[in-house]
C-alpha cells in the first residue's frame, strides 16, 4: 500500500526528493520499504515528465536506498485560548465577535463539536493536556497556583523533545512556579516565555514575564504605566520561535492568556462604536486580538511553506465564565452557546470547548465531527504523529487515525472531576469533589460525594435541561460501577513559591 499522494510532496531539489522518501504511512503505521520507495520514485519521475534512462533510474534508486532515512516529522502547533467558550468562534456560531482567521483554519480543517477540555479551570485542564491523564489521575487537580507537577511527571512536550522536536511554549503555564520542580524548562520545553503562575497572569500589564526561568522586565509597565501589553509581547515571542525553528520539526504551544480577565485590551478595535458596555467591547476585542495572533501564525507557516508539514490545533482550556461582577458579554455573545453552565462547572458549558484540527492533504477540510474526545487524548495523538510512544498507563487514546479519515478509537468513558481548593489552608476540599462522565450520548454528573447522579442524554438534550436518571437505572448502574474505578486520591502537594508577587 502506498501513502496517498496528495501532491504535497512536490520534489524540487535532490534534497527534497530524499526527504520525501522518508514519508511514513500514517494510515497503516508502515514505514515505506525500499521497494515502495523505488516504485514511488518511478511514479514521481514519470509524473514530473522527467525523462530518465533505465540506467539513470537505477542509479537514482540505489542512491535513494543508500540515503539514511531522514525523519522529517510534521510540526505541531497547539493554539490554546484561555476561557474562550464553545460559542465564541464564528465557525461555532458566534454572530457578534469577529474571528476570521480561526474560521478560515476551520474551513481548511475539521471542526469538532464534542471535544472537551481537561478540566473546569485552567491548571487541572493544562495538567491533563500535558500528561494524558484525566483529572482523576493527573497531578494538578485544582487551581492552587503553587501546586507543581513533579520531575517524574512526563509531559507531551518531553515526549516530543525526546522524539527530536524543538519545543517552545508561549503564554500561561500554571503547572509550577519559579524554582519549583514544575517549571516548563524542566518538562520538555526548550523555551518557555510568559506567565508561570495563573494569578500573575491576571494582569496584562505586569512589570515582568518569565523567559526560561529568568525575569524578563516589561519596562513599559513600571510604575503602573501600562504600555506593554503582555499578550502582544508573548505573541511576538511565539512568532520568533516559529521563524527560527523551521529547519527541523517543532512543537509550538501557543497558550495565550486571551480572552481571560482582566478585560483590559490596549484598544477596543474594531468594536469602539458598538452599542455595548466597555466590558463587552473589551471581551470582544480580546477575542479578535487572539484571532489575529492565529492569523500571524498561519501566515508564517504559509510564508515558510510549512502548511502541509504542520498540524495545527486550536482550542480553549475551559468553558467561558459569566464574568463575576463585570459584564463582559457572556449573555450578549452567548459565549457558551446553548450549553448549560460556565467555567468551574461540570456541565457542558464548563468543559466542552471548540477544537479545530488542520493538516492540509491529511485531515479533511471543511468537515465537522461529533466524535467525543478530550485533552487526555492529546498526549497519545501527538506521540503517534511524532512516531513515538506515549508513557504507559495514561488515560487518553490517540485519535490520529480518526483525523486521517480512519476509524475512531473505541472507548467507553470520558471522565472529569472538579476539585475545590482552600487557599488559606492550602488544601483540597474532598467534601466538595464533583465528578462527571460521558459515555456515548449519556452524560452523568455527581455534584458532591454521596449525591445522586444526574443523567442527561446529550443528543436529545444538549443543554442538560432534564435529568433522566430515574428512567435509566441500567445506565446509572454502569456509570456507578465505572466511577468506583475512575480515580485515585491526589498526592500530597508541594508548596511552591509565589514569585510573581515580588
Ligand atoms: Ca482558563
Amino acid at each position: 500500500m502506498f501513502p496517498p499522494d496528495n501532491g504535497q510532496a512536490s520534489a524540487t531539489t535532490a534534497g527534497d526528493r530524499f526527504r520525501w522518501f522518508s514519508m511514513y504511512d500514517y494510515e497503516t503505521k508502515w514505514p515505506m520499504d525500499l521497494w515502495q520507495r523505488t516504485i514511488i520514485l518511478r511514479q514521481r519521475y514519470d509524473r514530473e515528465n522527467m525523462s530518465l534512462s533505465r540506467r539513470q533510474f537505477l542509479f537514482a534508486s540505489s542512491a535513494a536506498a543508500m540515503q539514511p532515512i531522514v525523519r522529517r516529522l510534521p510540526n505541531i502547533v497547539f493554539i490554546l485560548l484561555d476561557d474562550a467558550g464553545w460559542g465564541d468562534f464564528g465557525c461555532y456560531g458566534q454572530k457578534l465577535i469577529k474571528t476570521p482567521h480561526i474560521d478560515k483554519v476551520a474551513s481548511e480543517g475539521t471542526r469538532f463539536t464534542d471535544c472537551y477540555a481537561g478540566g473546569v479551570v485552567c491548571a487541572p485542564s493544562r495538567s491533563v493536556l500535558m500528561t494524558g491523564l484525566h483529572t482523576g489521575h493527573t497531578p494538578v487537580r485544582a487551581n492552587a497556583g503553587t501546586y507543581p507537577i513533579r520531575a517524574t511527571d512526563v509531559t507531551v512536550a518531553k515526549v516530543l523533545q525526546n522524539a527530536g522536536y524543538s519545543t517552545g511554549g508561549f503564554g500561561k503555564w500554571g503547572l509550577g512556579d519559579a524554582r519549583s520542580e514544575g517549571v516548563p524548562e524542566k518538562h520538555g520545553f526548550d523555551e518557555f516565555f510568559g506567565y508561570l503562575h495563573q494569578v500573575h497572569a491576571h494582569s496584562y500589564y505586569p512589570d515582568f514575564l518569565w523567559d526560561n526561568g529568568k525575569k524578563f522586565p516589561l519596562v513599559g509597565n513600571k510604575n503602573g504605566d501600562g504600555t506593554q501589553y503582555s499578550a502582544d509581547v508573548i505573541a511576538d515571542k511565539s512568532l520568533a520561535f516559529l521563524e527560527t525553528h523551521t529547519g527541523k520539526p517543532f512543537f509550538l504551544y501557543a497558550c495565550t492568556t486571551l480572552p481571560h480577565a482582566k478585560f483590559e485590551p490596549p484598544d477596543l478595535a474594531p468594536y469602539e462604536k458598538m452599542p455595548w458596555t466597555e466590558g463587552q467591547k473589551a471581551y470582544a476585542a480580546m477575542m479578535t486580538r487572539a484571532d489575529a495572533y492565529v492569523g500571524r501564525i498561519m501566515n508564517a507557516l504559509r510564508d515558510h511553506k510549512l502548511d502541509n508539514e504542520t498540524v495545527v490545533f486550536i482550542s480553549s482550556d475551559n468553558g467561558a465564565p459569566k464574568g463575576g461582577g463585570e459584564d463582559k458579554g457572556f449573555d450578549l455573545f452567548r459565549s457558551n452557546a446553548h450549553l448549560r453552565g460556565e467555567k468551574g462547572q461540570l456541565y457542558e458549558g464548563g468543559i466542552r470547548d471548540p477544537m479545530i484540527v488542520r493538516w492540509p492533504g491529511r485531515v479533511k477540510a471543511g468537515a465537522v465531527s461529533d466524535y467525543p474526545w478530550y485533552f487526555a487524548d492529546i498526549m497519545p495523538t501527538f506521540a503517534e504523529i511524532a512516531r513515538t510512544a506515549p508513557p504507559k498507563g495514561i488515560d487518553g487514546v490517540s485519535i490520529l487515525q480518526l483525523l486521517l479519515g480512519g476509524a475512531a478509537p473505541k472507548r467507553e468513558f470520558l471522565y472529569w472531576e472538579a476539585n475545590a481548593w482552600n487557599a488559606k489552608s492550602q488544601k483540597l476540599l474532598p467534601e466538595r469533589l464533583g465528578q462527571a462522565v460521558r459515555t456515548g450520548d449519556w452524560k452523568a454528573i455527581r455534584s458532591k460525594p454521596g449525591a445522586p447522579l444526574e443523567l442527561y442524554n446529550l443528543r436529545k438534550d444538549p443543554s442538560e435541561a432534564t435529568d433522566v436518571a430515574a428512567a435509566n437505572p441500567a445506565v446509572i448502574a454502569r456509570i456507578e460501577a465505572y466511577l468506583k474505578t475512575a480515580r485515585t486520591e491526589p498526592r500530597p502537594h508541594d508548596v511552591g513559591i509565589m514569585d510573581f508577587v515580588r
